[in-house]
């Protein structure tokens, strides 16, 4: 860890896509952690901005703007405001939360280019693009499908195919269409601007492989390889019609690549929040740390950088601590599928919570590898965890204090062997908090914070002042001045990871704020002084709420499975003639009843009035159909296939389904009631 001493912090945090809410993956990844680290160094007195803002830019809110029939522009004002709100609803303390299509941004990052044109600093190339003749614009390959050449499927993107997940090019698709208009894409010669990042090779090595030693091993380890694998130069600027134009002469229809204007919003974030912007962003006196997922590792750590090395005028960050992904349910998040807990939706469906969600994200971050967010562990972690030690501890302290000083701290007397232990333990914490806070190992740091209580709520069970309140009541007054010195403790250590339930505390005391430098104290509230109305901090999260939570994912999949499965048709089989038809002998038929086959989770044993005659027809479909819903019911049944003996039972023929390729099974039957033994041709 750097042992230079820094005059202030300028914390980012990714700017997410206006083109839809942000959910659980983004919160773990990187705005749980930013508000953690931004808060602790305010806490601390420091002098910290956090910068934040939507990023909206982009094919991705071009195809969702086409999708929808609207502007791009009406897309990122949707998702703006909804991610704005929820961040705020969260407690994320930003400084300020941006917007790259602001007219400050729209300035700078036109301005960065324009230094970067006129020193030369870009490559300019001509190259063949595909182009829509009748949308009259250059495609993205995103823009561009056709048939898989690896797996044959259809609906294969210019860049990649979803079916089989081959990396493709445009070129290499089979029957290439234009997903704008449909017309098949020519190829055009355009112009556009490239930063040589193997040029900053050089730089690159000697700032983060030798100079950054320090930073987290996975990303150390990307911008290794990044870096032994070779740099290429990186476009600046694209076909499109939404964006920030390219701000010099012939470049009309061109646009800032978003990965160039992005970043840059940090920059033009700052200019809206301070006049005094260049403080932050040109003195060396400034630590900056990007907080990021992953997959913007080398945006970060490499393109952004050599941008700001050739601008010449910035600092570069000290740290980018980019964590891992967060997995839902055993499955990777997926905004396209719906396969996510949208953060808006959280909070109004579990008002009161924010800090809940707050504390199992941070508990179960992906710090260091992919992690797994289950209804089960949140439910868990909130009753064994928030309920149990941490609300349990607060409210025996401030309840009992009521109960037998009305509320008054009590004297602290003479301290046992066992106080002085417990004080001893508690005063180990305030360290090993802030050096994992400073390391970015938040995971940790919430443990730490959480020994406050986890090492108050044994001491009050081992002191037991409700028994002792009866033989010694002096002593019961040190121990509950013990516990709401620990108490107070607990308002300045989780107030970067839970600062609802900080100030829930501080009201029950009745304190304004303590300052990070009373942390560790035991004297942080005086004799006499008389606290609030205790309430319960947490409350136990019951089954149904969690059953519920499955339900909707369950309800989700299955969504997305029939939506795969009317994308996808299974084969025509091979062709039969009208006599090999002939031969099957199909009759409208009556289920007279129904039980399910002993021992088996799939098998039916019904008993069918064919019109010929009743007979038995064992069918596998217990696992779609109860036996009550199939009485009665008419259905199609193929009556001259050979007799099959299963499980003993003889099955005389087979009922008709039609089942799609997500497995939803629908019985078949003559629209109007048919009398039995109705014929099927
Ligand atoms: N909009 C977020 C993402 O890749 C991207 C971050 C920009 S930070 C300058 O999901
Ligand atoms: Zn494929």
């Amino acid at each position: 860890m750097s042992e230079k001493k820094f005059k202030r912090y300028l914390i980012t945090s990714a700017l997410p896509y206006a083109n839809g809410p942000v959910h659980i993956g983004h919160l773990a990844g990187v705005y749980v952690p930013s508000d953690i680290y931004a808060r602790y160094q305010r806490l601390k007195g420091n002098d910290v901005i956090s910068v934040c803002g939507s990023d909206e830019h982009g094919v991705p809110i071009t195809i969702k703007a086409r999708k929808e029939g609207i502007t791009p522009q009406q897309v990122v004002d949707r998702y703006h405001n909804i991610i704005k709100d929820a961040f705020k609803r969260l407690g994320m303390s930003f400084d300020i939360y941006s917007r790259t299509s602001s007219p400050t941004h729209r300035v700078t990052a036109s301005d960065f280019f324009k230094k970067l044109y006129d020193e030369g600093k870009f490559i300019e190339q001509t190259s063949e693009q595909y182009y829509d003749e009748e949308a009259k614009t250059f495609l993205a390959d995103r823009y561009i499908v056709g048939t898989c050449p690896r797996c044959q499927s259809e609906g294969a993107y210019g860049d990649q195919c979803e079916k089989c997940g081959s990396t493709l090019s445009p070129d290499e698709l089979i029957n290439p269409k234009s997903k704008l208009s449909g017309a098949v894409p020519v190829k055009k010669q355009t112009k556009h601007w490239y930063l040589p990042l193997d040029k900053y090779d050089p730089f690159l090595r000697e700032w983060i492989l030798e100079g950054h030693k320090e930073w987290k091993s996975n990303v150390y380890g990307q911008c290794k390889s990044w870096l032994d694998t070779g740099l290429q130069p990186r476009a600046v600027s694209r076909d499109l019609d939404w964006g920030i134009p390219v701000p010099v002469e012939g470049a009309e229809g061109k646009v800032l690549y978003v990965w160039f204007d992005a970043p840059i919003g940090y920059i033009s974030a700052t200019k809206d929040l301070t006049p005094d912007w260049e403080k932050y962003w040109k003195s060396e006196d400034t630590k900056m740390v990007h907080f990021i997922g992953k997959d913007n590792i080398v945006f970060h750590c490499i393109v952004f950088p050599s941008m700001l090395k050739a601008h010449g005028e910035y600092i570069l960050p000290e740290n980018v601590p980019a964590n891992e992904f967060l997995n839902l349910e055993g499955d990777k998040i997926s905004t396209s599928k719906n396969w996510a807990v949208w953060l808006h939706e959280y909070l109004d469906e579990f008002p009161g919570k924010e800090d809940v969600l707050r504390y199992v994200l941070c508990a179960n971050a992906p710090e260091t590898k992919d992690n797994d967010f289950t209804w089960k562990d949140f439910q868990a972690r909130n009753n064994n965890e928030l309920v149990a030690i941490l609300g349990n501890f607060v409210n025996r302290a401030l309840v009992l204090t009521k109960k037998y000083y009305s509320g008054a701290v009590p004297a602290c007397g003479e301290l046992t062997e066992y106080d002085n232990a417990t004080i001893e333990e508690l005063s180990q914490i305030k360290a090993s908090l802030e050096s994992n806070i400073e390391s970015y190992r938040f995971r940790e740091a919430l443990k730490d914070a959480m020994n406050f209580a986890r090492i108050g709520n044994k001491y009050l069970a081992d002191t037991e002042p409700w028994k002792v309140v009866k033989t010694d009541p002096e002593r019961v007054k040190t121990i509950l001045n013990i516990a709401l010195q620990i108490t107070a403790n607990i308002t300045i250590a989780i107030e970067p990871f839970m600062p609802f339930s900080a100030e829930k505390i501080l009201k029950m005391l009745n304190i304004e704020k303590f300052g990070w430098d009373n942390l560790g104290s035991m004297d942080l509230l005086a004799e006499g002084h008389v606290i609030g109305e205790p309430a319960l901090l947490f409350e136990k999260i019951e089954d149904d709420v969690i059953d519920a939570q499955l339900k909707k994912l369950a309800d989700i999949k299955a969504a997305n499975a029939a939506a795969a499965a009317a994308e996808h048709v299974t084969e025509q089989k091979e062709e039969c003639t009208f006599d090999e038809f002939q031969k099957m002998d199909i009759r409208v038929s009556t289920i007279l009843e129904a039980e399910k086959v002993a021992k088996t989770k799939k098998l039916l044993k019904l008993t069918v009035d064919t019109g010929i005659d009743k007979r038995t027809i064992v069918s596998g479909i217990a696992e779609h159909f109860t036996p009550e819903e199939l009485i009665g019911r008419q259905v199609l049944v193929l009556v001259n296939l050979a007799p099959r003996e299963m499980r003993g039972i003889v099955s005389q023929g087979m009922i008709l389904m039609a089942e799609d390729a997500s497995g939803k099974l629908e019985l078949l039957a003559p629209e109007h009631k048919t009398n039995n033994g109705a014929i099927v041709g």
